[in-house]
């Protein structure tokens, strides 16, 4: 039988994985057999980790924050869902907690609200961001974490980060920052969205997009170690006596693959990819702009522009990896591996397919 082959990344233009870098892929190799949720028996990877989320609070300036490497996004902002649920539930009485986002948060949060039984309220947008005024009428006593995103999914926005930590704690709720994307390209731009930037109490935070590590490294942060205590569940038979991440078996790969990312990345490499990303998004973004295409201005590298569906579908049977944002525009995330011959590749066959 043949054997299977990964897909190669020439065509992939909406995706938001990539071409792990050399460094990360043979740390992974390294460490594949190796469990991070025992770290009394795998005890290298257990250091690995410690320094990942120094290197992730580096990142997020906050270089004393407390956390882990996570299979991804998603569980880092299940756990951060479930951080502000359990807290709240040693607090307080009756009424079923809620959690508010804006209509912008991945859906993952939506995976969280039932998984946690805690209700989901999401705020209308106003211009593609988390809207004030809309949250806090969503917000009221018995609200436990109010969400803002870093660098949105299909728009790639920043909501106001400072306000909405503010507006969170007003009413004793939590505040949770999702820069599962965004988090890698945010520390080379002029937006408030970290640790040190607002008052925010967790984040989440992804090497396995941006950070160009392997899959699966995602990385959940807190202010403070006792943030993370509402996690902990005591584990009678392992030498380490508690465990907060919600895998038990886990990956090393992903942590080592972290390390050895953000080693030879932090900062340099990091800013000129985001450099070259953002050159690039503007790039594409002028192109289609001037050939009468609307298009979303990319505040960060991600670019979605308005094209006929079937125009897209054609693009797609032709090879182009693409997606649709929940609008129906065509989203290109420019990731590391997206580079401008890509771009002029596909807008070649846009051209084509477009007749104009
Ligand atoms: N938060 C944000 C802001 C995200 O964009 C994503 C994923 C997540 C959380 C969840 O992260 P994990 O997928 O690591 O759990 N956003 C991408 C998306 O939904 C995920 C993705 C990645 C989709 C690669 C396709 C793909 O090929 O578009």
């Amino acid at each position: 039988m043949q054997r299977a082959e990964p897909q190669d990344f020439a065509r992939v233009l909406s995706s938001m994985c990539t071409v792990p870098h050399p460094a990360a892929r043979a740390a992974a190799e390294r460490f594949l057999a190796t469990n991070p949720g025992d770290p009394g028996t795998y005890e290298t990877v257990g250091t690995l980790e410690t320094e990942a989320v120094e290197l992730l609070g580096e990142l997020a300036g906050h270089p004393e924050a407390a956390g882990y490497i996570a299979s991804g996004g998603t569980e880092a902002n299940i756990q951060a869902v479930r951080i502000a649920r359990n807290r709240a539930r040693n607090k307080q009485t009756g009424g079923e907690p809620n959690v508010v986002v804006p209509e912008s948060a991945h859906f993952s949060f939506t995976k969280a609200a039932d998984v946690l039984s805690v209700e989901l309220r999401r705020a209308p947008l106003s211009d593609y961001r988390a809207d004030l005024s809309a949250m806090e009428t969503l917000i009221d006593s018995n609200t436990v974490l109010v969400v803002g995103v870093a660098g949105t999914t299909e728009y790639g926005r920043v909501d106001p980060i400072p306000e909405i930590a503010t507006l969170a704690h007003e009413y004793g709720a939590l505040c949770h920052v999702d820069a599962a994307w965004g988090g890698f390209v945010l520390p080379f731009t002029d937006h408030d969205w970290n640790f040190a930037d607002a008052e925010i109490d967790t984040m989440t935070i992804d090497p396995h997009k941006m950070g160009q590590a392997v899959v699966p490294a995602g990385g959940l942060l807190a202010r403070s170690g006792a943030l993370l205590d509402p996690l902990a569940i005591d584990t009678p038979y392992l030498e380490s006596t508690s465990q907060v991440t919600l895998t038990g078996t886990r990956s090393g790969a992903g942590v080592a693959s972290a390390v050895a990312a953000m080693d030879a990345l932090w900062p340099d490499g990091y800013r000129s990819a985001a450099e070259t990303a953002q050159e690039n998004a503007e790039w594409l973004a002028g192109e289609l702009a001037a050939r009468g295409v609307s298009v979303v201005s990319p505040e960060l590298p991600l670019v979605s522009a308005d094209l006929p569906a079937a125009t897209i579908a054609t693009l797609r049977e032709e090879g182009w990896r693409i997606s649709k944002t929940g609008a129906g525009e065509l989203r290109v995330v420019m990731m590391p591996h997206v580079t401008r011959t890509m771009l002029e590749a596909f807008l070649d066959d846009l051209d084509q397919v477009a007749g104009w």
